[in-house]
């Protein structure tokens, strides 16, 4: 199984990279940040404790985007691999994917991190604001504090992964075709590497 973590800050092109990667490798999309919305948009309990904390900027419990998870993987578990997308963002997230997937018989393959500055990142988010209706990507002291939340919380989850040898990063600023390719590039070297 091909199962890649698509890790980077808030508007570092996860969700773009994504939708692409899915399409050529034919990957299971899981978002947490999606599966998070559409909670929400269905009005569920879990909906509404997460709406809060997003529309701050803040993480949601491990435990909530774990089990969420877990769901969807134990109920695609005869698929090709998994691309997660925004997940995981905590170590202990990360500890508790390692152990589904474990029980799976199955593992990570790879980190793809996508490298952006603040900056950059601020511009994409309140640029992406005007038109996505997103609470969390209207204003510039929100946007930044995502990004702080992601610099305390979400970090060391790359160390974990460098940890295990699976850490590979991406230039994230660029046209988007040529980060695709650049990301391609370390997927198909794997998968070379996993038939060997
Ligand atoms: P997510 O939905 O994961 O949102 P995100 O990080 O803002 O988006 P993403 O990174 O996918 O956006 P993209 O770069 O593609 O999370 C939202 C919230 O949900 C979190 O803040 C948190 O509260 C909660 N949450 C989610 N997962 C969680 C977890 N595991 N644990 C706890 N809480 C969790 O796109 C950004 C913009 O940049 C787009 O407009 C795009 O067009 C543009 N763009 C992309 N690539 C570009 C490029 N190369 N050049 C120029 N623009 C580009």
């Amino acid at each position: 199984m091909l199962n890649i973590v698509l890790f980077g800050p808030p508007g570092a092109g996860k969700g773009t990279q994504s939708q692409k990667l899915i399409d050529k490798y034919n990957l299971i999309h899981l978002s947490t940040g999606d599966l998070l919305r559409s909670e929400i948009a269905a009005g569920t309990e879990l909906g509404m404790k997460a709406k809060s904390l997003m529309d701050n900027g803040l993480l949601v419990p491990d435990e909530v985007v774990i089990g969420m998870i877990a769901n969807k993987v134990k109920e695609n578990n005869h698929a090709g691999g998994f691309i997660f997308d925004g997940f995981p963002r905590t170590v202990p997230q990360a500890q508790g994917l390692d152990k589904l997937l474990m029980d799976l018989g199955t593992e990570i393959s790879c980190m793809i991190a996508l490298k952006v500055d603040d900056e950059e990142l601020t511009k994409r988010l309140l640029l992406r604001g005007q038109t996505s209706g997103r609470p969390d990507d209207q204003n510039e002291e929100l946007i930044r504090k995502r990004v702080v939340e992601y610099n305390t919380k979400t970090t060391p989850v790359a160390d974990y992964y460098a940890g295990q040898n699976k850490y590979c990063a991406v230039d994230g600023i660029g046209e988007i075709e040529e980060i695709f390719h650049n990301i391609c590039e370390h997927i198909d070297n794997l998968k070379e590497k996993q038939k060997k």
